[in-house]
């Protein structure tokens, strides 16, 4: 797996962790010392021998150099400085590599069949001296494979497996545990011990790592194990890119458990859930909104316009009157109401179903997670989202409002300025005949009424008429509003359906879509090591 491929996987889940508020300090560190790590030589590599106090990793250098390097004895713990032993001829290449490390002390040996590694020789990590376990733990996260030593009496101790290999192994792509101080055991035993550390390492989850059984003491001939690994000639690149890797996936994997993505991205909340409380939500807004109150301002706000165009004379004077009282914005503004959804009660109880959501899907919400998604749950914030989607909902569709018109309105308009105009003749011709001496009026014979007077008859006729047309323009208006209140009210619902998916659900899809992005990068990463 190409490396650069990898640190860039640890870069997205460092950036999706923190999206998601999880603490990304310790991953962060991997990436900063793999990018130190990487500016130096990668044709020779650092091996640590680590290990409890006494158990010979000293001796086990001795036997390796096949010369006194690192002062080995009976005293308890010995070694407190690192030691390291190189190969001569890469002395000036790693010289900064070994100052990176923080190592003074520094051996050379000539010997290349081991291959070109640099073997450091730790202080113990179990002795009374707190400070060499200190210098290992600071040391360990820079080297690029670990031969874990461990002895007979010390190789199930809790501090090798629990602090060590258990935290250390999974960050480590070339590594061996050795069982020193082999001279110690029965030869009867030997196989035992090693079956019995096995399946110690098995649950460590390290069930691949190599176990050598050494004599440290017995020089070159006890330690043919080890140098048989060491001798392998695995390419030095190719351990530090594993090392590299294994560090970068160690950290991902370590932000995935956090972020409880580890295994598969369940949603944070189930879809249905959300879907349900969305629609809570919605209805508890639009009866804030007071969507009938809407249709009914916008009926209103028809038949007025109707009433300007449609109704004569007369009906463009009723309707200017209104315009000019306020009348109209008070009963005819379907835009004004809207706009003064805030006087009409509290958000409160239409965010309570959201609240409920997130406050029951806490529990299950991976611990790291939970800020995040409790923030999402704060009555004062759920209130300010869904009202700032009720205002964005209310001005764009407000702006929209258009009142309908129609032609016919125009043409009954038309109709009732004849009526208008045949009611002032009418009238003519009633003060005509109180005028003139002899008015010659015709009569015109009805069933039962018998004869009734032409004028009669016409002012009859007209105000017939005009009746019929002022009922035609209420009922078409009333059609027309009504039908636009509909559409109004619908495009005001679904509006508002989007919006407050958006406001209320956006942030928990991005939380899911982080997850989601944290755990692809750990699948790339899966490769890594
Ligand atoms: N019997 C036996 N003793 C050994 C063997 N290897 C080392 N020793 C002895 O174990 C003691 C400790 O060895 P060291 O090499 O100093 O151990 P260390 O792990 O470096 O100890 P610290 O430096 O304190 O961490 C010494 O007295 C060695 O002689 C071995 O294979 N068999
Ligand atoms: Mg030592």
């Amino acid at each position: 797996m190409n490396l650069a491929r990898c640190l860039e996987g640890l870069d997205e889940a460092i950036a999706a962790a923190d999206s998601l508020g999880i603490d990304t300090t310790a991953a962060k560190t991997v990436r900063a010392l793999a990018n130190e790590r990487v500016r130096f030589p990668s044709d020779v590599y650092v091996l640590a021998l680590v290990g409890g106090t006494g158990v010979g990793k000293s001796s086990l250098l001795n036997a390796l150099a096949g010369a006194n390097v690192s002062a080995a004895s009976a005293r308890r713990p010995t070694t407190s400085e690192a030691v390291a032993w190189l190969p001569a001829e890469k002395r000036a290449e790693v010289a900064e590599l070994i100052a990176w490390l923080g190592v003074t002390q520094v051996h050379e040996h000539a010997t290349d069949r081991l291959g070109p590694v640099t073997v450091l020789d730790l202080p113990d990590t179990d002795s009374i001296a707190a400070d060499h376990r200190a210098r290992v733990d600071a040391l360990l996260p820079r080297v690029d494979a670990v031969a874990w030593v461990v002895d007979p009496e010390k190789y199930s101790d809790d501090v090798a497996h629990t602090d060590y290999l258990r935290t250390w192994g999974p960050r480590i792509a070339r590594q061996i545990v050795v069982l020193n101080r082999a001279d110690l055991l029965p030869a009867a035993d030997a196989d035992r011990v090693r079956d019995d550390l096995r399946s110690r390492l098995r649950l460590d989850a390290l069930d691949d790592v190599p176990i050598a059984l050494t004599r440290a003491r017995d020089g070159a001939s006890g330690i043919a194990e080890l140098r048989g690994w060491l001798e392998q000639g695995v390419e030095s690149k190719r351990i530090l890119t594993g090392r590299l890797g294994a560090s970068a996936r160690d950290a991902a994997l370590e932000l995935a458990r956090r972020a409880g993505v580890e295994a598969d991205v369940a949603p944070l909340v189930e879809p249905a859930r959300r879907e349900r409380a969305v629609g809570d939500v919605a209805k508890g807004a639009l009866a804030v909104i007071d969507i009938r109150g809407l249709e009914r301002h916008a009926v209103a706000a028809t038949r007025l316009s109707a009433r300007g165009r449609g109704a004569g004379p007369l009906g463009a004077l009723t309707s200017a009157i209104y315009r000019l009282t306020g009348r109209a914005r008070v009963a005819a503004d379907p835009a004004g109401h809207l706009r003064r959804w805030h006087t009409r009660g509290s958000l409160a109880p239409a965010t309570e179903p959201l609240r409920e959501l997130l406050q029951s899907a806490l529990p299950s919400v991976p611990a790291a997670l939970r800020p995040k998604v409790a923030a999402l749950s704060a009555p004062a914030a759920l209130e300010k989202r869904l009202s700032e989607a009720i205002d964005r909902t209310v001005t764009t569709e407000a702006m929209a409002f258009r009142v309908p018109s129609s032609a016919v309105w125009s043409v009954i308009g038309v109709g009732q300025y004849v009526v208008t105009a045949l009611l002032i003749f009418a009238a003519l011709w009633f003060v005509s005949l109180f005028v003139l001496e002899r008015p010659a009026t015709g009569s015109i014979d009805l069933p039962i009424l018998g004869p009734v007077p032409s004028p009669v008859i016409l002012l009859a006729a007209v105000l017939l008429a005009g009746y019929l047309l002022a009922t035609a323009l209420r009922l078409h208006a009333g059609w027309r509003g009504r039908r636009w209140a509909r559409r109004v009210g619908m495009l005001i619902t679904n509006e508002l359906n989007t919006r407050i998916r958006d406001a209320i659900l956006l942030p928990l899809d991005e939380l899911d879509a982080a997850r989601t992005q944290l755990a692809r990068a750990v699948r790339v990463l899966d490769n890594c090591a």
